[in-house]
């Protein structure tokens, strides 16, 4: 039977939010990696990763920098690594691409569609609060695509996926990126157990609404039928509502700083804190959390 436990996903850093805006970012090597390591003994099964400037926090595509935490992350715990291939906006493709091709991990983000990718209403901070370069981040986003054609997706499938055997967290920001995942997948560029992460709140994308949630499942039930898992992310303050809502619905969750600095009112202290937050929720619910084996299993991982 098919499993119903809970895949917690653990966002660590990002290349959204900035150093400014919380001394608890990790963004130094030795931080991402301790932070996730935290992460992962607190239940989180999967670590979705990027990396930064080890000096400043600027997100780097740089596979060096990857390198500095990775193998640490990786002697520690058992967790299933996810190098982003989003990067930042800002970045080339061949940039976001490098690390992954040469780490070959068990799965990758993928992004399903170009968009407007707006930096959350946070960024938009006193300008004595933040670095030089964060007002210059927000302005080049307000001016750049976070592009993805149908030509990037069918090359990260290629070379990732049947060249490594790296399999997708499938990022869906609107109802139109299932289509396009369904596409692939009717092309036979591929197969289930699909791991889709619905996207609610980034500007461009589909609204942290609850109903938007209903939707999207709905829609992927049709496309997919049982052939998928469904996960959800959303920006800011809408994370903990709206990954409670998905596990009630039966889907797993993503948690971690990348998308949201917040443990209720306050600063989350660290990673570590989210998933102990929504672990809490989770059994308070009698849900099951599962281990990076268990998830490994529901997703066909290579291990
Ligand atoms: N921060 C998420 C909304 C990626 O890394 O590929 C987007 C993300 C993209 O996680
Ligand atoms: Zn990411």
């Amino acid at each position: 039977m098919r499993s119903k436990k809970v895949i917690i996903t653990c966002a660590v850093t990002g290349s959204v939010h900035t150093p400014s805006m919380s001394p608890y970012l990790p963004y130094r090597p030795e931080d991402i990696a301790a932070q996730s390591i935290e992460a992962a003994e607190a239940g989180a099964s999967i670590l979705h990763l990027h990396a930064r400037d080890p000096e400043n926090g600027r997100p780097t595509a740089d596979p060096a920098v990857f390198m500095r935490f990775l193998p640490v992350i990786k002697q520690a715990c058992d967790a299933v690594i996810n190098i982003s291939t989003g990067g930042s906006s800002l970045m080339t493709l061949d940039d976001r691409l490098e690390a992954a091709l040469s780490a070959e991990p068990e799965m990758c983000s993928l992004n399903m569609g170009s968009m407007n990718f707006g930096l959350y209403p946070a960024l938009d901070r006193p300008r004595e609060w933040q670095h030089d370069w964060e007002p210059q981040l927000l302005e080049a986003t307000r001016s750049t695509l976070f592009k993805n054609t149908f030509a990037d997706i069918e090359g990260i499938l290629k070379r990732l996926g049947e060249g490594c055997g790296t399999r997708f967290e499938f990022e869906c920001y609107d109802v139109g990126h299932l289509y396009t995942l369904a596409h692939f997948r009717d092309r036979g560029l591929v197969s289930g157990p699909l791991f889709i992460q619905f996207v609610f709140g980034v500007l461009g994308g589909i609204g942290a609404d609850p109903e938007n949630l209903v939707h999207m499942k709905r829609i992927a039930d049709k496309l997919f039928g049982d052939d998928y898992r469904f996960s959800v992310l959303a920006a800011g303050r809408h994370q903990m509502p709206m990954i409670t809502m998905a596990a009630t619905m039966g889907g797993s969750v993503r948690v971690g700083l990348e998308d949201s600095l917040y443990d209720g009112r306050e600063l989350a202290q660290s990673n570590a804190a989210q998933v102990r937050r929504i672990r809490a929720i989770l059994e308070g619910l009698s849900l099951e959390v599962a281990t990076p084996e268990e998830a490994r299993a529901m997703l066909a991982l290579k291990g």
